[in-house]
């Protein structure tokens, strides 16, 4: 309290597959950081808390049907309705980790054929990341998992197809972890990787996507 935070937080997003474990590996990093006493918050998206949000769960659960085009606009305006919200929190100098982002949003559309610079367009201007960790596991590992679900994209073609698109989107910021080691170890790389992010995005303005 009273305390003036002057040095911006950290945009830290992690991607991957379906059943990688990105959002275990998510909460145990917020642990983490908060016991070393920094201002850290847990984010998601698609946020399904919004009315947006409660449109795109319900197209996931298959209860509705939407045109591609359409769904994809709907995703992106979801992280558009957070932005100003995010901007704060990153300049008061709160952390956020976020479960999936522009990447996951670009790499599902484009895989079910939309063209890769459409898809990219709309999420100009949103805020880059400073660092993104991409879990990596094949598809037919992460299909081994305990299965996948019932929502619309957890199946393995699919997931095969939104794979090569995130090979695509790899930029500066990725840090590829194998989300197939022992989680302590994946757990373990994920914390270095932030606390080194957190330090170094400090004095550093935040930019947008995409360069
Ligand atoms: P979760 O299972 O993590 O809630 O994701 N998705 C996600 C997109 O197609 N576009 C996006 O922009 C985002 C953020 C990935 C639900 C599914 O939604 C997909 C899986």
């Amino acid at each position: 309290k009273g305390e003036h935070n002057d040095k911006r937080g950290a945009l830290i997003v992690l991607e991957g597959l379906d059943r990688c474990g990105k959002t275990t590996q998510c909460s145990r990093l917020v642990s983490f950081l908060e016991g070393r006493g920094l201002s850290v918050e847990s984010w998601r998206f698609p946020d399904r808390n919004t009315d947006i949000g409660g449109m795109i769960s319900s197209y996931l659960a298959n209860g509705s049907k939407l045109d591609d085009q359409t769904v994809h606009l709907l995703f992106c305006a979801n992280r558009w309705e957070k932005r100003s919200l995010m901007e704060n929190k990153l300049r008061n100098g709160t952390t956020l980790i976020v479960d999936r982002y522009s990447y996951s949003g670009v790499s599902f559309s484009a895989a079910k054929g939309l063209d890769i610079q459409w898809c990219k367009a709309p999420e100009n201007g949103l805020i880059a990341p400073d660092l993104v960790v991409f879990l990596e596991i094949s598809p037919e590992e992460a299909s081994r998992r305990g299965g996948y679900g019932t929502e619309r994209y957890e199946q393995l073609e699919f997931q095969r197809n939104v794979a090569k698109h995130y090979q695509i989107l790899q930029d500066s910021t990725w840090k590829v972890v194998d989300a197939c080691l022992p989680p302590e170890s994946v757990e373990k790389q994920i914390q270095e990787l932030a606390l080194e992010s957190i330090q170094s995005c400090q004095n550093k303005p935040l930019s947008a996507l995409w360069h």
